[in-house]
């Protein structure tokens, strides 16, 4: 298995349940399921028809007339369908479509690494098919025999769609390990620092698995503190088929009269529906504010020193610190309030009202995605074991209530298999995080390798040595969309050969490619998925909508093409159809089900039944508390850490040694912040998720329109700020820095904290000159901007969420968005 959340969540999770299906009696013969079988499903055979499939954004069925998708219509069974699902179905016939396979002229015409600079230009020729597979297949060769396997790079990060066998990531890797190696990436944009050192603190990456569920924090929990954490705008999507089981679980704390906190720089969809009271600290400097809680805490005597001392470890190394002993410094309430801009006395208060309740602090990933990144977790963890709640119902920490709906109790699914990249067996359940190519490089750090090739990268422990890549393939990823400074990505590019992408939309990162081939959307095959990271509440058909739009073949197509014009064609497909797999995958999950008590239908009933299949909720799952079992016997039920027990320092990343990663939870300016010491741009960048798209998904559609300002992305700043620059709403603005500029439409707003602007993450970059580096994105891709540099020497994860930037009104002639439609050149010559 190669894929990050599923396994790194399902691994755990399926762990988990076998043990207490072991333990706990599973009543034989069949469980109910929730499906009238074929009664409600059954196609009109008429001009309209209703076919049910899925994607991130839910279960929903495509309504067709004569053939097109007229309308995704959300699954009845969902409790809060996404609006952005019209925008999906808008994906398969928007201007941004790819429709032919295309190669760009100059790399056709003289060769692999012809004109680097002009990658994003546009001037592109139309190939076949059988000319586009025959480029591909011998430039792979001839990149392996001169460079080495290492300089093909596979490692391609994104979100791609669900759907156990259309996975291209996957399709990929299975290609080139079929046919020799290639460097792969290790970890992900998302939680790339929390990930890596979590495992040091409480034993697990812990950010993909179950928290405490929502029934739990409705019965037991007094205040619910949301620390940059937003789940009411990210339980949107999930990486499998989302299942949006938080939404009723946040209603149900509401109805419960749950007492909210939100941590945040914005008043985030949550606390409005919430109520919640909102605090802004200044971004970046959550570490400062959970420190000044710490003393507090200590100094007050408020701290659960019984659950220090049986429970957690290394909290005597930590204290010196705290206290200030160590290094002349008290992290007390007044320290922080300088550096957070919070007062002291909010800060005290705090303090107590977590030590006086039953409190959850729930965490978001936004804080553990900028410089030092590592630490703001392992210091909330620390504030939890000083709190002492962990393991009780409704209080302590939990990593994952705003992603794909943790917290949405977990169903006693059988667990789907899916395709594999061909690497063989991988043995542990960490496969997701080294996976497929012999070397691989933190997947953040890209970027950094292109640009120094031999040079070694201290990592986790490890020293790596940056292989030498001339040739990157990206399928199901949008790294012009995903990765930080895109100047420096620019530069960084030009080293390559060669650039191949898959995608089904003309991103900024198929515009750079040298060759790209269309694929089908979801939408145009068929699959199969889970609903729910963490609920898996049902099996879903995802099935064919409409056929597949101009020329876009399945990356399953593909790839078996390539493999096929490499002598490794059969291995590939193993002489199985497309339905033959999932009739497979179908199978196999039966067995496992047939093993736990429950009886699934037949595969041809199931398929046809048109409806997602449902699995039970037992009442232990939907009362599940995280940590419990350690609280009830640490010695039985270990943490995985050295120690066992929670560490607030680690004896091993003490060894490592690192400047940027102290054994213990430790405050660190970042590079730069919001009145940082060596800040030299006013305003603090939020590149929040966004609240109508996934990342880039659908930036290319009508749906565009429901936020757009001008046309442009918008970029949210305080009434304060707006009236220091002159600026209206609905202006242009160009937000600018060192690294970059953009431009934007400006949102004039209370409902973010002034020092604060926000450019959501995945607006579409569009160069007004593709050529020069450094020249002014029309649309709005706030990644021009931001840093590209690494967490710590630990993780070496993405700093997506630092940065700093100062804001004009734009005064010139608009330039044009060119991104939203097919390519044509510019500024070929
Ligand atoms: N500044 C800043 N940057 C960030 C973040 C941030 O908070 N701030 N967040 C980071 C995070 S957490 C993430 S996860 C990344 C997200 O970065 P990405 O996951 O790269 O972003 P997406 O827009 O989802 O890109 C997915 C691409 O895959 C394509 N695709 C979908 N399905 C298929 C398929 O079946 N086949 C093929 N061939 N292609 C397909 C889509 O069309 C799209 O172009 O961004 C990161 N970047
Ligand atoms: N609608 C939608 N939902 C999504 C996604 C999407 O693209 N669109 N992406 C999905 C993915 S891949 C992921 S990884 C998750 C991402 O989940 P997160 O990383 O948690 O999401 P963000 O929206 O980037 O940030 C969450 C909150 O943190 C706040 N924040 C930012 N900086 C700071 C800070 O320094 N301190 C504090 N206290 N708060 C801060 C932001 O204002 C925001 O409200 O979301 C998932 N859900
Ligand atoms: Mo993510």
């Amino acid at each position: 298995m190669s894929t990050k959340y599923p396994d790194a969540s399902v691994n755990a999770l399926s762990r988990r349940r076998f043990l207490q299906g072991s333990a706990a009696t599973v009543a034989l013969g069949s469980m109910p399921f929730s499906m009238s079988l074929l009664s409600r499903g059954a196609l009109a055979q008429t001009g309209r028809q209703e076919i049910l499939s899925g994607c991130h954004w839910g279960v929903f069925k495509g309504i067709v007339e004569d053939g097109r998708a007229v309308e995704f219509k959300p699954w009845a069974g969902d409790p809060q369908p996404s609006p952005q699902l019209e925008g999906v179905r808008d994906s398969i016939y928007s201007a941004s479509r790819i429709r032919y396979p295309m190669v760009r002229r100059a790399w056709l015409e003289q060769g692999p690494g012809a004109d680097p600079a002009g990658r994003g230009s546009g001037d592109f020729v139309r190939v076949s098919w059988d000319k586009a597979i025959e480029l591909v297949a011998n430039e792979i060769t001839r990149v392996r025999e001169k460079h080495g396997q290492q300089a093909v790079f596979g490692g391609s990060y994104g979100w791609k769609s669900p759907g156990r066998l259309h996975n291209c990531q996957t399709l990929l890797k299975r290609m080139l390990n079929l046919t020799g190696s290639f460097t792969s990436s290790t970890g992900d944009y998302s939680t790339g620092a929390a990930q890596v050192i979590l495992p040091y603190v409480s034993g697990s990456i812990e950010v993909y698995e179950q928290c405490t569920t929502y029934p739990v924090l409705a019965e037991n929990t007094d205040l619910m503190v949301f620390w940059g954490c937003d789940p009411r705008n990210n339980s949107q999507i999930s990486w499998q088929v989302a299942d949006h089981g938080a939404y009723p679980g946040i209603e149900a704390l509401k109805e419960a009269g749950v007492k909210v906190i939100s941590i945040d720089p914005l008043k985030t969809d949550t606390c409005e529906y919430l109520d919640g009271e909102w605090l802004s600290p200044k971004p970046q400097t959550d570490v400062a504010l959970m420190l000044g809680i710490a003393h507090t805490l200590y100094s007050e005597d408020l701290h659960d020193q019984k659950f220090l001392d049986r429970y957690t470890s290394g909290f005597d190394e930590f204290k010196p610190y705290l206290t200030g002993e160590s290094d002349g410094q008290s992290k007390d309430a007044d320290w922080a309030a300088d550096i957070c801009g919070l007062d002291a006395d909010t800060i005290r208060d705090l303090a107590r009202r977590f030590a006086n309740n039953r409190t959850m602090l729930a965490l978001g990933y936004a804080t553990q995605r900028q410089h030092h990144g590592e630490q703001s977790t392992w210091m909330l963890v620390t504030l939890a074991c000083m709190l002492g709640q962990i393991g009780l119902p409704g209080g302590g920490y939990g990593l994952s209530y705003h992603y794909s709906s943790g917290g949405a109790p977990t169903h006693a699914s059988p667990i789907l298999q899916s395709i594999n990249d061909a690497s063989g067996a991988k043995a542990s359940g960490q496969a997701w995080l080294a996976s497929g190519g012999s070397v691989s490089i933190p997947v953040a750090r890209f970027v950094e390798t292109l640009l120094n090739p031999g040079e070694t990268m201290q990592f986790n422990g490890r020293e790596i040595e940056l292989p030498l890549i001339k040739l990157a393939y990206w399928a199901g990823g949008n790294p012009f969309a995903h990765h930080q400074d895109r100047n420096e990505m620019l530069r960084a590019w030009r080293e390559l050969d060669t650039f191949i992408v898959n995608d089904f939309q003309w991103t900024a990162t198929a515009r750079h490619a040298d060759i790209v081939l269309p694929t089908t959307t979801s939408y145009e095959r068929n699959d199969i998925e889970q609903v729910g990271d963490y609920a898996l509440s049902h099996i879903v058909a995802m099935k064919k909508i409409v056929e597949p739009q101009f020329e876009a073949r399945n990356d399953f197509d593909i790839f078996a093409t390539i493999a096929d014009k490499m002598g490794k064609g059969y291995e590939f497909t193993q002489g199985r159809t497309e339905m033959d797999w999932i009739r497979g995958f179908y199978e196999a999950a039966k067995i496992e089900s047939r093993a736990k008590g429950m009886e699934m239908p037949v595969f041809d009933v199931f398929w046809e039944s048109n409806e997602p299949l449902a699995f039970p909720l037992k009442d232990e799952q939907k009362y599940f508390v995280r940590h419990q079992t350690f609280r009830e016997d640490p010695i039985l039920n270990a943490l995985g850490t050295a120690t066992g027990k929670f560490e607030i320092y680690s004896r091993a990343i003490a060894e490592y040694n690192y400047d940027d990663c102290p054994p213990h939870p430790t405050w660190l300016e970042p590079i730069e912040r919001l009145d940082g010491p060596t800040t030299r741009y006013p305003l603090s960048i939020a590149s929040k998720h966004p609240r109508g798209r996934l990342h880039s998904q659908i930036c290319g559609t009508a749906f565009r329109e429901t936020y757009a300002v001008q046309g442009r992305e918008p970029c949210w700043l305080n009434p304060r700020d707006a009236r220091e620059r002159d600026i209206k709403n609905g202006d242009v603005v160009r937000v600018f820095n060192d690294r970059g500029q953009l431009l934007a439409g400006a949102v004039i707003t209370k409902d973010i904290m002034p020092g604060v602007i926000r450019v959501q993450e995945g607006g579409w970059f569009d160069p007004v000159n593709p050529r020069e580096i450094g020249s002014l994105c029309s649309y709005g891709d706030v990644n021009v901007l931001t840093p590209g540099i690494a967490t710590s020497k630990l993780a070496q994860a993405n700093c997506g969420q630092t940065g700093v930037a100062d804001v004009e009104k734009f005064t010139h002639d608009l330039p044009e968005i060119t991104v939203f439609s097919q390519p044509l050149p510019r500024n070929a010559g």
